[in-house]
């Protein structure tokens, strides 16, 4: 079974998101019950490892926070369009808990994630889109803010193959503490 910690989105910011899913011809949106950001990929991993997994999970510690969606951004690889995404307004905490996050799992004898940590929500794995279009989306989206939203636990996905999407279910759902106070207010000045 294929897993993966994310955090889950408030309804009112899903329906924000839902907002940028047009405008590429041929791409294939992610439904709104699906959007989350990715705090790690596990990949497969058995049960007997999984319980480690668990353990390392609920063993964290950090304050809860504030978050915002900004901007919409694509990653690349080569001359391939492989996700188009909306961002992430930074945030220390987040990236506070997404190094907590990796340290767990690699302490539970998962393999280290060399990968820079790049928050964001995919929208869409476009198949080859207009290059042209493409532009035209980034640049008619940069402005895109969500509301703000509390960010109060993080979460571990099983992911399932559906007809059309994948299946995510909520296996478990991990509490972070209080929220410290020097998390991003008034965002917009
Ligand atoms: P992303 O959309 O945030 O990029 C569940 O499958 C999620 O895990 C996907 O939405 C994707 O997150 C991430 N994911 C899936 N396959 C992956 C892979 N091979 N490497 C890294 N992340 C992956």
């Amino acid at each position: 079974m294929r897993y993966f910690v994310a955090l889950t989105l408030p309804d009112p910011v899903r329906w924000q998101l839902r907002l940028l899913c047009g405008g590429l011809p041929g791409a294939r949106w992610v439904p709104p019950e699906n959007f989350h950001i990715t705090l790690r990929f596990l990949g497969d991993v058995d049960g007997r490892d999984m319980d480690y997994v668990d353990a390392a999970l609920a063993s964290i510690r950090a304050p809860g926070f504030q978050l915002r969606l900004a901007g919409v951004g694509h990653f690349a690889s080569g001359n391939r369009v492989k996700a188009v995404w909306a961002g992430v307004d930074k945030e220390p905490a987040l990236t506070h808990l997404q190094n907590k996050v990796e340290s767990a799992v690699v302490r539970a004898g998962l393999t280290p994630d060399g990968q820079k940590y790049t928050p964001h929500v995919t929208l869409t794995w476009p198949k080859d889109p207009p290059i042209d279009k493409l532009q035209h989306y980034l640049a008619g989206h940069n402005l895109f803010r969500s509301e703000p939203f509390e960010v109060t636990h993080f979460t571990l996905f099983s992911s399932h193959a559906g007809s059309e999407n994948s299946v995510y279910h909520a296996e478990r759902s991990y509490a972070l503490t209080a929220r410290a106070t020097t998390s991003v207010q008034n965002a917009g000045r």
